[in-house]
């Protein structure tokens, strides 16, 4: 096995990879991007996690978890054998990447931009959005300890960086207990609390500024 993992330490989509790693304790050589240039030249697209498992490249977080448990499944079952539990997965790993990451994340770049170039309308769809996502979890991981059942799954890895980050932006606060039970889960679980410290160095980079939390 000859793994290498081009991910940052700070980075939403690279957390779901680590943990996915860290779980099953699967070994890999960690380049902590840098080097743009490196990493276009593997894939144009330049979004990270990327990895080169020998001469192959894959690319796309869930691809990658995917990848990992094809070639070197471990104890950790990330994705489930039957179709139906595993349809399950990876619709819950959908749902954290399209409706809790993908508006967190649109919350934070417009942090970024210049005045001026703000997107009001958009930064208001992305908190309706996280609102409707919360009020849909709330009643889904009340009634069972992961993402997608009694088991951690890829759709776990998803769901860590997204609740993570998008409380930071977005606080889940009193309103939905259970999404703040099942997020304090996910940061109780080994191979997410790691992922956590080997990010907090990096906590002056959130754009946002860190909450003193977590
Ligand atoms: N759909 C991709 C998303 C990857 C992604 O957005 N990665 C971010 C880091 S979390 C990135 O590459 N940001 C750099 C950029 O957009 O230039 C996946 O699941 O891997």
């Amino acid at each position: 096995m000859s793994l290498t993992l081009y991910a940052h330490p700070f980075a939403a989509y690279c957390w779901k990879v680590l943990i996915a790693l860290y779980e099953n304790a699967t070994p890999f050589t960690y380049r902590v991007v840098g080097d743009m240039a490196e990493l276009e030249s593997l894939w144009p697209i330049k979004k990270f996690p990327l990895l080169r498992d020998g001469d192959a490249t894959i690319v796309e977080s869930s691809v990658i978890i995917e990848h990992l448990m094809l070639r070197y499944p471990g104890p950790t079952r990330l994705i489930p054998d039957g179709s139906e539990a595993a349809l399950k997965v990876r619709f819950m790993d959908r749902f954290f990447d399209n409706y809790v990451s993908t508006p967190f994340q649109k919350l934070v770049l417009d942090r970024m931009r210049a005045d001026g170039e703000h997107d009001a309308k958009g930064v208001a769809e992305a908190r309706a959005l996280l609102d409707r996502a919360y009020g849909w979890l709330e009643n889904q991981v009340s009634q069972q300890a992961w993402a997608a059942g009694s088991h951690f799954t890829m759709a776990d890895c998803a769901a860590a960086p997204a609740l993570f980050y998008a409380d930071w932006v977005h606080p889940i606060g009193h309103r939905f207990p259970g999404v703040c039970n099942f997020r304090a889960r996910l940061l109780a679980r080994p191979s997410i609390a790691r992922t956590v410290e080997e990010a907090r160095p990096y906590r002056k980079l959130f754009p946002l500024g860190a909450p003193d939390q977590d």
